[in-house]
């Protein structure tokens, strides 16, 4: 052990913080990392464009172009972020020999994902892919009033629960299954409540047939709107709440699908006083859902804090959701991954039992005072013996190896 990281081990234990404990719980989470940064939410379908009002900009260099690039760079970067996670994946990121209906996927179009995963301890989540599709090209989907049209997703929806449940069963990791649709209007709709009972009774035939939660955990995710579809959207914050308290689902929040002074970190706790599960998409919107990179940002180390003092390291689902397509994509990616994971480390390593006590006998001075000096204390020592011990570059060592990735991989592409 160095002694620098001695000296913050001895600064924390004067405040009761246990840093060994800290790295032991950050090292024994998982995230679940998105596919779909690698590629700009491309897919291995051929997808011309992408579709359902979400957007990746920019056309940097050397984005993967199929499965094998793909897992080649999901390998550097998990070279380059401390922990063992999941790869959070789309149905659209099937791997088949012939294309294969989207209604009619199968776990075995997968496999090849689940030996990847095996071959490193990983979990998988997935999602079904309702957008960048010729029956979306509507924007409509579980929705649709065509009674056609929703019969096809309901079928692709049932269809990624069984690939779901396979993933479970096979790597002995919970998959998570999560349905957003981008279904909404550009205009004020004459009808708001058809569309939102079509989507609850699709949403009911999906969810109908049982299946182990050992093995799957369906999640629905909201939105408040998205490029083309500004005036309504047909799975709102209020729809999906609601419809988890039937418990079919469990409610997933992206911290870009909000008004932008709403903050899902003063949800997580308001979903956690009835809610068993709460599942995040954290992202970074910039003046609307944009799905910047996650940086180390103040609401960022929020929600950590909010999981953290929850005691909901079991309970909070973590994923993340982001795409840039205009810098190196994997640097993109690491950079995400280890800032959600610094910010958990940050949130483990304050004296939340303290700040708790200041609160609740109305001392409010020390109550900001102390919060305001532990932002000083010395985590960035910590975070650099979490990477130590996860035998991943420390600091800004990974920098070079994505440089050095870009030039002998990425820019021959
Ligand atoms: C879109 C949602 C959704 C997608 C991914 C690709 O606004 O956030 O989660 O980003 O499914
Ligand atoms: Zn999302």
């Amino acid at each position: 052990m160095s002694e620098i990281y001695e000296y913050a081990k001895q600064q924390y234990a004067a405040i009761g913080i246990d840093t060994e404990a800290a790295i032991e719980k950050l090292l024994a989470t998982r995230i679940s990392i998105h596919c779909w940064q690698g590629d700009d939410v491309n897919g291995f379908e051929g997808a011309s464009e992408l579709s359902g009002g979400i957007q990746a900009t920019g056309n940097y260099p050397g984005k993967a172009r199929n499965a094998e690039e793909l897992m080649a760079d999901i390998d550097k970067l998990l070279s380059l972020v401390p922990g063992i996670h999941k790869i959070n994946l789309h149905a659209s990121y099937a791997i088949t020999d012939e294309p294969v209906s989207r209604d009619k996927l199968e776990p075995k179009h997968f496999e090849k994902w689940v030996e990847f995963a095996k071959a490193r301890n990983l979990g998988l989540d997935i999602n079904p892919t309702l957008f960048s599709h010729p029956m979306a090209d509507d924007g409509l989907t579980l929705s649709h009033p065509d009674e056609k049209v929703r019969r096809f997703w309901i079928d692709h929806c049932k269809a990624m629960r069984k690939v779901g449940e396979y993933f479970g069963k096979e790597l002995g990791i919970t998959c998570v299954n999560n349905i957003w649709i981008p279904d909404g209007y550009k205009e004020v709709p004459a009808d708001r409540f058809g569309p939102r009972l079509r989507l609850k009774a699709a949403l009911d035939e999906i969810l109908s047939e049982e299946i182990d939660s050992k093995y799957l955990v369906d999640t629905v995710e909201s939105k408040v709107f998205g490029i083309g579809v500004e005036s309504y959207t047909v799975g709102s914050h209020e729809f999906y709440l609601n419809y988890a308290a039937t418990g079919k689902a469990v409610c997933l929040l992206d911290n870009g699908h909000y008004h932008p002074t709403e903050v899902v970190s003063d949800k997580i706790p308001s979903m956690l006083a009835f809610y068993d599960k709460v599942a995040l998409h954290v992202t970074r919107g910039v003046r609307w859902d944009s799905d910047h990179v996650v940086v180390f940002d103040d609401e960022l180390k929020e929600i950590a804090k909010e999981i953290v003092r929850c005691n909901a390291l079991d309970k909070v689902i973590i994923g993340l959701d982001y795409f840039d397509a205009s810098i190196n994509r994997v640097a993109a990616w690491v950079t995400g991954v280890r800032n959600m994971q610094k910010a958990l480390l940050f949130a483990l390593l304050l004296p939340h039992e303290q700040l708790k006590a200041y609160q609740d006998s109305g001392d409010f001075t020390h109550m900001l005072a102390m919060s305001e000096e532990y932002k000083f204390y010395p985590y960035t020592i910590v975070w650099d013996e979490v990477c130590k011990r996860a035998g991943v570059p420390v600091r800004e060592g990974w920098v070079a190896e994505i440089d050095k990735y870009e030039k002998e991989v990425l820019s021959l592409r």
